[in-house]
């Protein structure tokens, strides 16, 4: 490697948690202050698996359980080329939602273990920071009306709180709870704290193997 490399760093959190305003108020700053960064997510609905499973989210087709969560490990694993790319040049990236949603929301389902839902994510890039915006339910409610794609309903989104609490009981992976209940701005420079340290800790480090 002959530059310093990006930092990979995820925002998690339920639906209404602040994921994506935080993810491009990040970028914003991060590229003010003169450092490469980029924000991505996941789903990423403009590939061909992501097109799918764009329409899933939408209702519009009907995909089998565990076909659907395979797709969505796919539409992480297409990007790693991508992914690895970027880092290596540089560019820190800000990714919106990763495996950890993969893995909270499918073993939300009934039937389904952490362990099995876990398998195909083995070996992706592992994040740097993973920070979980934690906002209880009725604060959220209080941001608006739920949408009409699939999994935005109060009781599954419980469900996917409680497997995220497991996942965060991981030593293995850099997890950071941040209080989102707090206004936009505060919320913001925690953040941004959170991912300067890091930046600087991971930029000699090679890029990890999430889950091994
Ligand atoms: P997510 O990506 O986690 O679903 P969004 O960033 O889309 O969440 O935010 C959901 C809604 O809540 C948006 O209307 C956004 O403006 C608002 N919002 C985000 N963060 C806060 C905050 N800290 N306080 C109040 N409202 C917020
Ligand atoms: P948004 O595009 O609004 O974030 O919603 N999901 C996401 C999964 O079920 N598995 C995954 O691997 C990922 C990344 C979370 C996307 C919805 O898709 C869910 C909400």
């Amino acid at each position: 490697m002959s530059c310093k490399r990006g930092a990979l760093i995820v925002l998690e959190g339920v639906d209404k948690a602040g994921k994506t305003t935080q993810c491009k108020k990040l970028v914003h700053a991060l590229q003010q202050s003169g450092r490469p960064a980029e924000m991505m997510r996941f789903p990423e609905r403009t590939t061909q698996i992501g097109q799918l499973i764009s329409s899933y989210l939408e209702k519009k087709n009907y995909l089998e359980d565990h076909t659907v969560h395979l797709l969505f490990s796919a539409n992480r694993w297409e990007l790693v080329p991508l992914m690895k790319k970027k880092l290596e040049q540089g560019i820190t990236l800000v990714v919106d939602r990763y495996a950890f949603s993969g893995v909270a929301f499918t073993s939300a389902k009934p039937d389904f273990s952490l362990e099995w839902c876990k398998h195909p994510d083995v070996g992706l890039p592992k994040p740097d920071l993973v920070m979980f915006l934690q906002l209880n339910p009725s604060v959220a409610a209080e941001r608006g009306e739920f949408g009409t794609e699939r999994y935005e309903n109060s009781t599954f989104q419980r469900a996917v709180q409680q497997r995220f609490e497991q996942l965060m009981k991981d030593p293995s992976v850099n997890w950071k709870v941040i209080d989102a209940a707090r206004s936009i701005d505060i919320v913001h420079s925690d953040i941004k704290v959170l991912c300067e340290n890091i930046m600087n800790m991971s930029e000699n480090l090679p890029i990890g193997e999430l889950w091994k």
